[in-house]
């Protein structure tokens, strides 16, 4: 069994962070489990696009508000505690946290390796399959 804590992967290069966003990514590929599962905080008043073209991701709210759009039909989802938007055909999407810091527990398949970040498309590159 593994036991990890949020406070201490906080400490750690778990931790990564973006202009808009930052991410405590606290189980990984090396972990060999199929799936990866971050906990990331996306900063009120932020407007991000992302396409996860390689990853399948799941994204619960935990805390905070917002809305997610799916850039393809233009649909606005109201995100609060509780949510879950799950993108099983990769959709490319624009995640906004309106009146507060929006906090998820997000899983990816495959696994993020550990140390990626979006490219210009919004997406994670396969870093593992990487030559
Ligand atoms: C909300 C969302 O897409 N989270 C993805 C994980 C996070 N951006 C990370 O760990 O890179």
């Amino acid at each position: 069994m593994i036991v990890r804590t949020l406070e201490d992967a906080k400490k750690s290069d778990r931790r990564v962070t973006a202009e808009n966003w930052e991410s405590v990514r606290m189980l990984l590929d090396e972990d060999k489990m199929g799936f990866s599962f971050h906990i990331t905080t996306i900063y009120k008043g932020t407007e991000t696009e992302i396409w996860y073209q390689n990853h399948l991701e799941s994204v619960y709210c935990i805390s905070g508000r917002g809305e997610v759009e799916t850039t393809e039909d233009g649909k606005v989802y109201q995100i609060e505690p509780g949510t879950i938007y799950i993108l099983d055909k990769n959709d490319k999407h624009k995640l906004r946290a309106t009146t507060e810091d929006l906090v998820f527990a997000c899983v990816f398949n495959p696994p993020l390796v550990g140390n990626e970040t979006h490219d210009e498309t919004g997406a994670y590159p396969l870093l593992k399959d990487a030559a």
